[in-house]
């Protein structure tokens, strides 16, 4: 058996990297092989991914996996994970047909209604438990399934899916990625014929399921010469929607734990034995990914940091002062007044790129709180608004699911922000516990440690690992009290 460490390639919305990392003396402990931008491209009006640039920093990041590990071996095996939903489609020849689109594209504008018509939301919410989101592959089926390229379509796969598949020329559909297209009924956590019937899918346009832990082939001979690594090495099935290895990397104890996983998106909930269907969660909007070990990701997606990248795209851009350095920006927004004006950071109206100071801006006006006058105001304004959105969403959950929350953990990029961590530390009235930031490549790499027997145990001990290799800081709840994000949140209330 190979005796290098892991390496985990995981894909966000903003960024990508390449992570190595295995236990040693009871550790985790990590090293980071690359790092790279993940910028979409609009063409003629679509916004999509950069699919091959986003392949080409996964085959740097190899390359240098394999310079780190020269001496020992090269990595045990690769795993990779992605943001959810989007999906490439290939040819009969395998080759794909188009870059796939972006989720925050406008295609799938009133795809809902149309859905609607065929399929009602409360029969799709019971046969898929998903929440209702344009992003969804369903809608993004719904748009896309009467152009030339959808007729020619062979295969359809999910983005962690594509990029194994480029890697080793085996296709796989990993479950928890699946469970984000809205035709997987989470019960028996296989496809749902009527959900995909709604848009005229054929469900075996999908390769065979597979779960986190399966083997999903080896790296092809070319991937090795282009990489200089020696093969054979194993790609490993892992959690391949990113929230799900996020969720293994929560260095929880227990099970009164609510998890955040906050980067570009805050992903807010619970985690169950089986999923909850009622029409009180699908009115509150509550989604039902699937986890790694038969786990049920019960959760709402909140806009998250998306909101304060958006502004300081457009700040820095105009070369506004006081935006070019993120950690002086946070400094001066945790200096402004606090809960003066909130938005509704769970609403998809901030879903779409462009003008977003404006429009947050304009959403305190139609709400008839102050507008921010500063970028640092606007700053606190998010920051308000995302701990204010958390409150919510793990209050609901905690109702919904009969679960009960006694510490909530943050982990992903937002745990570098103690503004954040501080605010929802209040707003929840409870302890919050930030990091590991990397706590998806962590959830990435442990699974398949677990497959290649270099730790044992369920998520319990996995998680265990995450403690003690990277501990995590506490913030104890403060501030004024729970009433005055009460308060705030009325300000909202239609
Ligand atoms: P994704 O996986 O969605 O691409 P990440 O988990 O990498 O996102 O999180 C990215 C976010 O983390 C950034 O948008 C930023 O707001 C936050 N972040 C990164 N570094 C810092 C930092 N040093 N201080 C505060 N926030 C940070
Ligand atoms: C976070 C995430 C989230 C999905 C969205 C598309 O990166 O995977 O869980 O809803 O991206």
């Amino acid at each position: 058996a190979r005796t290098g460490p892991f390496a985990a390639v995981d894909l966000g919305a903003s960024s990508g990297r390449v992570l190595l990392g295995r236990p040693v003396d009871g550790r985790l402990v990590l090293r980071e092989a690359h790092r790279f931008d993940n910028r979409p491209v609009r063409v003629h009006g679509t916004l999509h991914w950069d699919a091959l640039g986003l392949y080409r920093g996964v085959l740097d990041g190899l390359r240098a996996a394999a310079a780190l590990t020269r001496g020992e071996g090269g990595p045990a095996s690769v795993g990779i994970d992605t943001w959810g939903v989007d999906f490439g489609l290939l040819d009969g020849d395998g080759a794909l047909l188009g870059n796939p689109v972006h989720y925050r594209d406008t295609r799938t504008e009133g795809m809902a209604d149309e859905v609607e018509k065929v399929l009602p939301a409360r029969e799709l919410y019971r046969l898929t438990g998903l929440q209702q989101l344009p992003i969804n592959t369903l809608y993004q089926v719904a748009a896309a399934r009467h152009t030339e390229g959808f007729a020619a379509a062979r295969q359809m796969l999910l983005m962690p899916d594509l990029l194994s598949y480029w890697l080793t020329g085996v296709a796989g559909t990993e479950t928890t990625i699946a469970s984000t297209t809205q035709f997987l009924d989470p019960r028996t956590r296989r496809w749902s014929p009527r959900a995909a019937a709604a848009v005229g899918l054929d469900t075996g346009l999908f390769p065979p399921l597979r779960d986190a832990g399966d083997p999903a082939g080896a790296l092809l001979p070319e991937v090795l010469a282009e990489t200089g690594l020696d093969g054979p090495v194993p790609v490993t099935a892992v959690g391949a929607h990113d929230t799900a290895s996020a969720v293994v990397g929560v260095p929880a104890e227990g099970d009164r734990f609510a998890y955040i996983s906050t980067g570009t998106w805050s992903l807010a909930g619970v985690e169950l034995p089986s999923p909850v269907l009622t029409e009180e969660s699908r009115l509150a909007n509550f989604a039902n990914e699937l986890g790694v070990d038969g786990t049920v990701r019960y959760l709402r997606n909140i806009m998250g940091l998306w909101l304060l990248q958006e502004c300081l795209r457009e700040w820095r851009a105009d070369e506004v002062p006081g935006t070019e350095d993120l950690t002086g920006l946070l400094e001066a927004a945790a200096r402004a007044p606090g809960l003066r004006s909130v938005v509704d950071a769970g609403s998809p109206a901030f879903l779409a790129p462009g003008g977003m100071p404006e429009r947050i801006a304009d959403a305190c006006r139609s709400t008839g709180q102050p507008v921010p006058r500063d970028p640092a105001e606007t700053t606190r304004c998010v920051l308000d608004s995302l701990a204010l959105a958390h409150r919510q969403v793990i209050a609901q959950a905690e109702r919904l699911s009969g679960r009960e929350v006694e510490t909530v953990h943050i982990v992903g990029g937002g745990a570098r922000n103690a503004l954040l961590c501080r605010l929802t530390a209040d707003a929840c009235g409870r302890p919050v516990v930030a990091g590991p930031v990397e706590a998806t490549a962590c959830g990435n790499l442990l699974v398949q440690a677990r497959s290649a027997g270099a730790v044992r145990g369920g998520l319990g001990e996995l998680r265990a690992l995450v403690r003690t290799s990277l501990p995590p800081l506490r913030y104890p709840p403060g501030g004024e009290g729970t009433t005055a994000w009460e308060r705030a949140a009325a300000r909202l209330a239609p």
